[in-house]
């Protein structure tokens, strides 16, 4: 049973803490132009509180949306808005404004800080919102950006004294229809995941080197390159850009030893093992999708490593089932994490005997909260948390993924909705209709493969594909795009015109 003390600043605990207790001059957080301390990071967070609440008038409970690829500079803005007591809403970088406008509207957000890069999409989606006020942008030279403004506010700020149970940061999902969900996480829920999986799994100490690819506005990376590293004094790297090449650059130029990455980048760098075996790489987490046993063989055949996988939810928070490398088991995703309790339900909500399929139900030190949406009822049953997911449990409590059991596409580690895609492809012109599923794929465990339709007089060809892709491309974050188009002159329906998705996954 885990006991946190009812005033709870999570900042205080991952930050402050260090500094205070003589860890100040270890270094935290790297990335190409920076090399901070936790000194350095504390100060900056300080500086940055101060300006959230002197300059741009945050009170406690206010939510900031927090838009940037994964920087020092984007970690110092976390801790600053969990400092002053507000709510951290992080993003993908590459989300539109088309995409951004219902976080900001479904989060209510009041404050944004935004990376001066992505200033043109966060734009776009506030001019739509009234309630968004207060933005400033970083990463920029100009005279009223935050770099700028910090530099005038004191290095020292008395973190807000809230309570365990305050929320502290919301994560967006994607839903299954393309209307996001917006799940709502407590200081404690922050101190539960640090004390749960990273303790009885990862098993990393002070003197480990983090990096990895999840962006920050992915709880999977939140945890893995921010908060587990922090809650043990290590250091994290952090790339903006993270494909395989970059990574094992990373990797090698860090002296990184944990790495947080999807099965996809496994593959690939796989084709470099002797350069990974060069290298200080201890300990390989693979999350975000399903991890096929040949995908497991093969890195341990090419690196010597043992890959960590495991399963979590943005619902979750963070990681509950997975086996370190020496618990592993071909296929399996692993145990439930001690702290948690997991089960494989029926339709009933029943729980089935070892070795039947059925879906993956949980429970434990955190759980879902959607921000007002009915869809908590159908996520939260019995006090069980209700996932997406067909799995099955043998006799030894490992748990077998089978399959989503709803219509989300992953691919590479996203999570894309087919709604969002076939809206994407319906604004253009040429588009009569469309269909869009997820197909198997051996690079990213699904691709997204959209059926479309045509208008009279347009012609089906590859040149009409590479258009609607790239016009897909400038609608919606460019990795939902469908990889595959196929041209149909109808789609399956049902008499009463009900689209058969089925009949396109079957064909
Ligand atoms: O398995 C996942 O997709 C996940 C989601 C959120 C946080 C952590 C993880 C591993």
């Amino acid at each position: 049973e885990l006991q946190f003390p009812e005033q709870l600043n999570c900042a205080t605990e991952l930050l402050d803490k260090h500094v205070q207790e003589g860890s100040g001059d270890r270094l935290c957080v790297r990335g190409p132009k920076d090399n901070w301390t936790y000194r350095d990071l504390l100060e900056r967070a300080n500086r940055i509180a101060n300006v959230l609440v002197h300059d741009m008038g945050l009170v406690p409970g206010n939510r900031v949306l927090l838009h940037a690829p994964n920087t020092p500079m984007m970690v110092a803005c976390w801790f600053g808005i969990v400092k002053a007591g507000g709510i951290v809403v992080a993003t993908m970088p590459l989300l539109r404004a088309k995409e951004l406008k219902p976080i900001l509207e479904i989060g209510a957000i009041s404050h944004a800080l935004c990376d001066a890069g992505l200033a043109e999409e966060l734009r776009g989606a506030a001019q739509a919102v009234p309630g968004l006020h207060h933005i400033r942008h970083f990463n920029s030279t100009e005279a009223d950006a935050l770099d700028a403004i910090m530099q005038d506010q004191s290095a020292t700020f008395d973190n807000v004294n809230t309570a365990l149970d305050d929320t502290c940061l919301i994560g967006f999902t994607s839903g299954t229809t393309g209307v996001p969900k917006a799940t709502m996480h407590f200081h404690r829920d922050v101190m539960a995941i640090c004390a749960c999986w990273p303790r009885s799994v990862l098993k990393a100490n002070a003197d480990d080197v983090f990096i990895g690819s999840p962006p920050l506005g992915f709880t999977f990376g939140l945890g893995g390159l921010v908060l587990f590293p922090m809650s043990i004094g290590a250091s994290t790297v952090l790339l903006d850009k993270a494909g395989p090449s970059q990574l094992l650059d990373g990797i090698r130029d860090y002296g990184a030893t944990v790495v947080f990455t999807a099965p996809t980048s496994y593959r690939t760098l796989a084709a470099r093992g002797d350069e990974i075996r060069a290298t200080a790489l201890r300990k390989c987490v693979s999350a975000g999708e399903a991890l096929p046993a040949s995908t497991r063989a093969l890195w341990r055949e090419a690196t010597g490593i043992e890959l960590i996988d495991g399963i979590g939810a943005t619902e979750m928070l963070h990681i509950f089932i997975s086996s370190d490398e020496h618990e592993a088991r071909p296929s399996a995703t692993g145990k439930v994490v001690p702290g948690y309790e997991a089960r494989i339900i029926d339709d009933n909500g029943q729980p089935v005997p070892p070795g039947t399929v059925g879906k993956l139900a949980v429970r434990g030190p955190t759980g879902c909260r959607y921000l007002n949406d009915e869809r908590q009822q159908t996520y939260v049953k019995n006090g069980w948390n209700v996932t997406g997911d067909a799995y099955l449990m043998d006799a030894d409590g490992y748990f077998f993924y089978q399959s989503r059991t709803d219509d989300m596409i992953i691919s590479a580690g996203y999570n894309i909705a087919s709604p969002e895609v076939e809206e994407g492809l319906m604004l253009h012109p040429a588009v009569a209709e469309c269909a869009v599923i997820g197909v198997p794929d051996a690079e990213r465990g699904q691709i997204v493969k959209a059926y479309v339709v045509l208008r009279a007089g347009e012609t089906s060809n590859a040149d009409m594909a590479k258009v609607l892709q790239d016009f897909v491309k400038q609608t919606i974050a460019p990795y939902k795009y469908p990889r595959a188009i196929e041209f149909l002159d109808k789609l399956p329906r049902t008499q009463s015109g009900k689209l058969q998705r089925f009949r396109l996954r079957d064909s």
